[in-house]
């Protein structure tokens, strides 16, 4: 397997609850590597864009409205088979439905109060950490 680079955000229901070191350390305990991070917070601009492959679902107004209400850290982490092995992480998109040990199983409160984003595919991984990091922000 590749060394991968995956993209993720750590969403305002975390940060309110003050879990962002609770979530790097089942980040790490995972054995990926946190080769990029920083606190922003998002503009509507930057959430439409972010999200804008779900633009004609129902719920993507209140998507963007949660993602901008506070904070985020967004990241970028490394290792073998990142991409896949973050989404193993993070747990289903509906904690419910999300198996023990997760993030989201432990954490997240909502479908849409989901506590974590992570890439999809390699693909997506570029595009979204491009869309928050310069390459000199990176650091391996
Ligand atoms: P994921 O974040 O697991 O990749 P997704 O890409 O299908 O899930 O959806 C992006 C986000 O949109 C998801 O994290 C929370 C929100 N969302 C998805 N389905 C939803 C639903 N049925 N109701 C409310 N929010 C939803
Ligand atoms: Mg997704």
């Amino acid at each position: 397997m590749a060394l991968e680079r995956t993209f993720s955000i750590i969403k305002p229901d975390a940060t309110a609850r003050n879990l962002t070191g609770a979530i790097n350390a089942m980040i790490e305990a995972a054995g990926l590597r946190i080769v990029a991070q920083k606190r922003v917070k998002m503009t509507r601009e930057q959430a439409e864009t972010f999200y804008a492959v779900h633009k004609e679902r129902p719920f993507f107004g209140e998507l963007v409205d949660f993602m901008i209400s506070g904070p985020v850290v967004v990241q970028v982490l490394e290792g073998e088979g990142a991409i896949a092995k973050y989404r193993e992480v993070m747990g289903a998109t509906n904690p419910e439905n999300a198996a023990e040990g997760t993030i989201r199983k432990a954490h997240a409160q909502s479908v849409g109060e989901n506590s974590v984003h992570g890439s999809d595919a390699p693909e997506t991984a570029a595009v979204e950490i491009a869309q928050f990091f310069a390459g000199n922000e990176i650091v391996g």
